[in-house]
């Protein structure tokens, strides 16, 4: 089968890509490298198509679309504060870019698209955990344009037949999460802090909570949503169904690093929400989805990354 995998470079991507490789399809990589790096596809640089753009120009991405099955729309601009600072942005790329998708897909008459959702389109919802059924109230700018994409989604499935799955994520994390932006995973700077030994921010007082999810959970999630029979209109969590706080995520990174950090307490961002915890007997029941990997020892994977590739850096560093 043929997947256009867009934001193929990014985290979330080229996890998913190289999964698809391994299972052996056929796989067009459509993204901007705004976010996502050449690098994050090294392993399987030959074995796909790259096309370097934007969702945001509808004619490139007609061109990603060509002869494919499957098309995995993860292309995003990513962050509820980034959103917040600025939303004519990330409604341009979200919800303009997401509409080129959707067209492109429409009009190559591909067999489903998967529309990366998130979990922020719950918002302050005040019951844990979030059921889909639920109404959706988002309070950031980002929230609203992952909500809108659900909706375009399905009205692309109603209105012209396009088969369609919206999976909300809830916070995803793993490797390749890239840590060094302001806008990054919250767990990829906490890592990143524990390496290099510098101080760990947290926003408010940490006992916000998050359903963090691993990447390879997600992957399921995603190659299980291409295809399971009676999944098209359908809006799914995907998370675990429990959630930490960022106190006990710190407490969890000590462990595991064996490293002492002072933590320093800052002002609560604008936008962010307090509670976030998936059901996910929907997904359970109609993707067959099965998260294998817990909390910790996804944690545990993902500190063990960082800690090779800070290794990598380093030895580099000292060649050069
Ligand atoms: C939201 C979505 C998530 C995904 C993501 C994409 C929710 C509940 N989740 O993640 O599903 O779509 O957006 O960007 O809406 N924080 C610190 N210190 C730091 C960085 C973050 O304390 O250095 C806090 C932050 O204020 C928040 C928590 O950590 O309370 C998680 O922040 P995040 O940016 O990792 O993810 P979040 O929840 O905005």
């Amino acid at each position: 089968m043929r997947f256009v995998v867009t934001g193929g470079a990014g985290f979330i991507g080229s996890n998913t890509v190289d999964e698809l490789i391994r299972r052996g399809h056929s796989v067009v990589v459509l993204d901007d490298l705004s976010a996502g790096k050449e690098e994050n596809l090294a392993e399987v640089r030959s074995k796909i198509s790259f096309i370097k753009g934007s969702i945001t120009d509808l004619e490139v991405v007609r061109k990603a679309m060509h002869e494919a099955d499957y098309v995995l729309h993860l292309a995003a601009r990513t962050s509820v504060p980034r959103s917040v600072k600025d939303p004519i942005e990330t409604n341009r790329v979200n919800i303009d870019g997401t509409l080129n998708v959707l067209v492109a897909a429409r009009d190559a008459k591909v067999k489903r698209i998967v529309f990366a959702a998130s979990s922020s389109a719950y918002g302050e919802t005040p019951t844990l955990p979030k059921l889909e059924t639920m109404q959706p109230a988002p309070i950031s700018p980002y929230g609203v344009t992952k909500y809108v994409g659900e909706l375009y989604a399905q009205v692309f499935g109603r209105a012209y037949g396009l088969e369609n799955v919206s999976l909300r994520y809830f916070n995803v994390f793993g490797p390749r999460q890239d840590p060094n932006s302001p806008y990054s995973g919250v767990l990829s700077k906490f890592c990143t802090a524990f390496l290099e030994g510098t101080q760990p921010a947290i926003f408010g007082d940490g006992e916000q909570s998050r359903d963090f999810t691993y990447i390879e959970n997600v992957v399921q999630a995603n190659l299980l949503a291409c295809e399971a029979p009676s999944a098209s209109g359908k809006v799914f969590n995907v998370g675990t169904g429990s959630r930490f706080t960022l106190n006990q995520t710190l407490a969890m990174l000590q462990r595991i690093s064996g490293v002492n950090l002072e933590v320093k307490y800052e002002p609560a961002r604008e936008g962010d929400i307090r509670d976030s915890q998936a059901d996910i007997t929907q997904g359970r029941e109609i993707l067959a989805y099965n998260p294998t990997v817990e909390f910790e020892e996804g944690l545990e994977r993902t500190f063990s990354w960082y800690r090779e590739s800070h290794a990598k850096t380093l030895a580099k560093q000292k060649a050069e």
